[in-house]
């Protein structure tokens, strides 16, 4: 850093910024209990990380923030990284021993907790040695060991600036649950949360202050902490919070209670809203002008359902926990469902053989992406890191064609392809067809054996509730890929099941479904 550089900080970006400039009293959350401004979020991140300073959470230390979305999420976030602290969002969802597997990764020192989660992973939590503090967000009894949020925010520390940092310091870490291995801690440095803002959100999403964003992904994703947090945090617009899994209920109960400008889901979320009956114009809000899918490919057919009922088209992405959000996707107006579209402005992508060199034509090939919100690399896997982080560019691991036009088609992850008689054949292509028919609400397609020894597909499916399974059931679904996509990809074999594996950003764990491993 040079003496008179910009605050590398991030928290001077997305907070004190707004607050410099006379946005300070513009909404910047809205949860279940109160809403919170620019001004406010100012006040209580400082006293947050003065609260750290007194309770010995050092620069560079690690704090865990198991949180649902709530309003003490971006509190903590950037009262950390205010601090210069850093701050290690932890999936909710996960089983207590997977949380207690990342806090040991990353050495966390502290780890912040909603109440509600604290009695399932109390006993994990006080068992890792270089957990110091545990800090608790919202009402609970007194427990030895535990302290409230309320007694760690700093009372008189309400204007504490930003912890001197260059954009290229590390500022927090996502985990990145491994499709093959153990979750990933992946190193962002303050910068990278400017790059997404700067590119998929203006550029893409074209988000404006008078925005509204609803996201269901949760912020502990990377894709939700770009869609809720620092998208709108960009251009001093609002993001409601919901602690509450985003069953069609709740997505519908919220739309129409805030009536949010952005909506941001995925696929099967898209699919379960459309099976409701709530469905309809706006999805509820009467402001939807916007939505977004990533996570998975989005099925063309749900796309164009969504946009004929609900009036607001989906923009389809592909984004990536180690790129920290979305660097190829649909634009507005130029559209074409079934595509990932094409790289976001900022990204540079290629379509790379098995030797490492460039495919010209239309592939398949696999996708490498360049741009400056890539990951600084993996924590403590140094020969991972190699593998992935390559340069300037970053290895995806999925297989991708690419148009005349440049519009990207997602074809598989790399080791998930298979070829039959010769051909390649794309899980998710079938997986599309499969889903198409009104009967299957998910499918997972992997290449299995026959008796000859010789690879053909093989779909485990999730059917639509109240459809009955019958062997004439399963003959129609063989005819209806057949007609789709090509006689020779339809399943041979096709397995009815309560659930898929799944990874938990919601991506289909091929890999268990070979090992024969299905919930
Ligand atoms: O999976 C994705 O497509 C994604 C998108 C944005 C941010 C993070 C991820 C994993």
């Amino acid at each position: 850093k040079v003496p008179g550089d910009k605050p590398g900080n991030a928290a001077d970006y997305f907070i004190d910024r707004h607050v410099r400039e006379g946005r300070g009293e513009r909404i910047v959350f809205i949860d279940e209990t109160r809403a919170i401004t620019y001004a406010g979020l100012h006040a209580e991140t400082s006293r947050f990380a003065a609260g750290l300073r007194v309770a010995d959470i050092r620069r560079e230390a690690r704090i865990a923030l198991i949180l649902l979305d709530s309003i003490e999420f971006p509190v903590a976030f950037w009262g950390a990284i205010r601090a210069g602290v850093v701050p290690v969002p932890v999936n909710t969802m996960l089983p207590a021993d997977q949380i207690g597997y990342i806090l040991g990764d990353c050495r966390a020192e502290a780890a912040i907790v909603s109440a509600a989660l604290l009695p399932a992973l109390a006993p994990t939590l006080s068992s890792l040695p270089d957990l110091r503090r545990i800090i608790v967000a919202g009402d609970t009894e007194a427990t030895s060991g535990v302290m409230s949020l309320d007694a760690l925010m700093a009372p008189d520390g309400d204007d504490a600036p930003p912890a001197d940092a260059s954009p290229d310091e590390l500022a927090f870490f996502l985990y990145s649950s491994g499709s093959t291995s153990a979750p990933k801690g992946v190193r962002h440095v303050h910068g990278s949360l400017r790059a997404t803002a700067d590119t998929f959100a203006a550029q893409v999403l074209e988000i404006a202050p008078d925005d509204l964003v609803y996201s269901a992904a949760k912020l502990f994703f990377a894709y939700g902490l770009g869609n809720a947090m620092t998208f709108p945090m960009s251009v001093a617009a609002a993001a409601v919070l919901s602690p509450h899994r985003p069953t069609p209920e709740h997505v519908f109960a919220l739309m129409r209670a805030h009536r949010p400008s952005i909506f941001c889901g995925v696929p099967t979320l898209y699919a379960n809203l459309l099976h409701h009956p709530g469905i309809g114009p706006g999805a509820g809000s009467d402001r939807l002008r916007r939505c977004t899918s990533a996570g998975e490919a989005l099925p063309p057919h749900i796309g164009t359902a969504w946009s004929r009922i609900t009036g607001a088209d989906i923009i389809d992405g592909v984004g990536s926990t180690e790129m920290l959000h979305i660097f190829l996707s649909n634009r507005p107006g130029t559209i074409r469902y079934g595509t990932s579209g094409i790289a976001v402005p900022g990204y540079v992508l290629r379509l790379v053989d098995e030797d490492g060199r460039d495919i010209e034509g239309e592939g398949p090939g696999e996708l490498w992406v360049r741009g400056a919100s890539m990951a600084d690399g993996y924590w403590n896997l140094l020969e991972k890191s190699r593998r992935t982080f390559i340069g300037e560019w970053m290895v995806t691991g999925d297989k991708y064609t690419r148009d005349t036009d440049g519009f990207y088609t997602y074809c598989g992850r790399s080791d998930d392809m298979f070829k039959v008689s010769g051909i390649w054949v794309s899980p998710f292509e079938v997986e599309t067809a499969l889903t198409s028919h009104s009967s299957v609400l998910e499918a997972a397609v992997i290449g299995d054996r026959d008796a000859d020894g010789l690879t053909k597909p093989r779909a485990f499916i999730v059917l639509n509730e109240e459809i009955p399974a019958t062997p004439d059931l399963i003959r129609q679904l063989q005819e209806h890929v057949k007609r789709r996509i090509g006689p020779w990809k339809y399943p041979r074999w096709i397995d009815i099941v309560d659930d898929l594996p799944k990874t938990a950003t919601g991506k289909i764990q091929r890999f268990k479904l070979r090992a024969g491993v299905c919930p």
